[in-house]
């Protein structure tokens, strides 16, 4: 017998509490039939990235640019300069980094992988080591495609989706120092440090951790860049589960947490609340100056970056309400009301809760489908084709193959994400999500996997195409 589902303030023993914002303009959405689902699964290969999104119910594709934007923010884009140089919005953008992340100098890029694209080519020597809290697809591809080699030292329990550690985000200094002292530091381009950890399920990484990894860099003269794509998530986790920070407010916790680190770059398609952006941002000025002048080669200007004036005015204004606590408690709270839900009937994901999305265990939800034969990608294709919910595939598919080898990377970690978008769903969209789950879970047994019939070559989980095993 499922039990009682329960309130979120039943369940932490308190009164409820809700979203700080309340909806003024609706987007309608439809559920096509179950026919219409079939046929639209097999036109998109059985990859949700291929689907249309208007063949799409509930899209939890993915939390990146598909968040809603404040009447604050859409009144910003009005206020929109559309100078080619000079955009009076880039100074508001310059000030918004400067102010909530401490960094001092500022590179705007259209989004995440341009700012990924520049510092890699920038700090990168062809054979150097790019040590990291696990790995990112396109970090890793950037860092890849500038010569680097990518070694993952997040700690062990992070690859364990069942572990409790409430910080599975954290580096393992042992494995940096052993690297480092195996290959040597001058070796070493930087420590690609990421919080949260997206591939582990939103993981955080705690304070005590990048503070004693700023100690170990600075032993060694090694650099810190930090993915600061979903900071916000993990200054909450550090808020609510690290001694002493308590009482401080996610802003403080923010700022202090990057002046542990030398830069970072910033996919502003999330936690930033804007559905296009990114920048880059670094202290030493030598630096910058070599950033700034490859950012009008691959991206634009130096004051737009590839983004439009209206589009920086909007991530200015992103950026602050982005730091509001109730925001952030309200965002993880709902990610976590779904996980409540799922636990309910014993659904395996990873745990604890992450920031950005709930991570289904393909592993131990279809036991019987070899990783060889795409589980989690089986998973995100039944659950689509069971109730028009659109997840993606982290596991085998996503990892690609190893640049050596040719073979299949095969991650421990084989997962089907549920991302929520900010500010977009309510709580009885989560009820219907979770409900879709159960009745694939129930389903389970009858599943067969997936042959992949294309592959490309970089990034393959965009857009490869499969086929169901008879
Ligand atoms: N993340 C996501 O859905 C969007 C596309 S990849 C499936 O999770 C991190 C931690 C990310 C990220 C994108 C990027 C790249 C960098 N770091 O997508 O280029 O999660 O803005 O950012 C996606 P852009």
């Amino acid at each position: 017998m499922p039990r009682t589902v329960k309130t979120m303030g039943q369940q932490f023993g308190r009164r409820s509490w809700a979203e700080p914002w309340k909806i003024k303009m609706v987007e309608p959405i439809r559920l096509l039939s179950r026919e219409e689902r079939e046929r639209a699964l097999r036109e998109a290969g059985y990859n949700t990235f291929l689907l249309r999104s208007e063949d799409v119910y509930i899209d939890l594709l993915t939390d990146s640019g598909t968040g809603a934007m404040s009447d604050r923010q859409w009144a910003g884009i009005m206020l929109g300069d559309e100078a080619y140089a000079g955009s009076r919005n880039f100074y508001h953008l310059e000030e918004a980094v400067r102010t909530y992340y401490g960094y001092r100098y500022v590179v705007p890029t259209h989004q995440g992988r341009g700012a990924e694209h520049l510092l890699s080519q920038a700090v990168i020597k062809p054979g150097q080591y790019v040590p990291g809290n696990m790995y990112f697809t396109t970090t890793r591809l950037h860092q890849e495609l500038a010569g680097g080699i990518f070694e993952d030292v997040i700690i062990d329990e992070a690859h364990d989706p069942t572990n409790l550690h409430p910080f599975k985000g954290d580096v393992d200094l042992d494995k940096l120092e052993s690297l480092i002292r195996r290959v040597g530091a001058e070796n070493i381009a930087y420590v690609s440090l990421a919080g949260t950890v997206n591939m582990a399920g939103g993981q955080p990484v705690s304070m005590g951790n990048v503070r004693a990894l700023r100690e170990l860099c600075d032993r060694y003269g090694i650099r810190i860049y930090l993915d600061a794509t979903r900071m916000m998530e993990n200054a909450f986790f550090i808020q609510e589960r690290e001694e002493g920070y308590a009482d401080k407010s996610i802003a403080e916790i923010l700022k202090e947490f990057c002046s542990y680190t030398d830069g970072a770059w910033m996919s502003a398609k999330k936690d930033n609340l804007v559905n296009i952006g990114g920048w880059l941002a670094v202290n030493d000025r030598e630096l910058f100056d070599t950033l700034r002048n490859m950012v009008v080669v691959y991206e634009g200007l130096h004051t737009y970056g590839g983004m439009s004036g209206r589009d920086m005015e909007a991530l200015a204004i992103g950026i602050e309400e982005a730091v509001q606590d109730d925001y952030v408690r309200a965002r993880v709270g709902q990610v976590r009301y779904l996980g409540d839900l799922l636990d309910n009937w014993d659904i395996p994901f990873v745990k604890p809760v992450g920031g950005h999305g709930i991570f289904l265990d393909a592993k131990r939800f279809y036991p019987h489908i070899p990783q060889d034969q795409f589980p989690a990608q089986t998973l995100a294709a039944e659950l689509y084709r069971e109730s028009g919910v659109r997840s993606m595939e982290r596991g085998i598919v996503s990892a690609g193959r190893d640049p050596k080898t040719g073979d299949h990377r095969r991650p421990a970690l084989e997962l089907t994400r549920l991302a929520i978008p900010r500010r977009v769903y309510t709580q009885a969209h989560m009820d219907v999500v979770a409900e879709a789950i159960k009745a694939v879970y129930d389903a389970r047994e009858q599943a067969k996997g997936l042959r992949m019939v294309y592959e490309p070559k970089y990034l393959r989980f965009f857009q490869a195409r499969f086929e169901p095993i008879e």
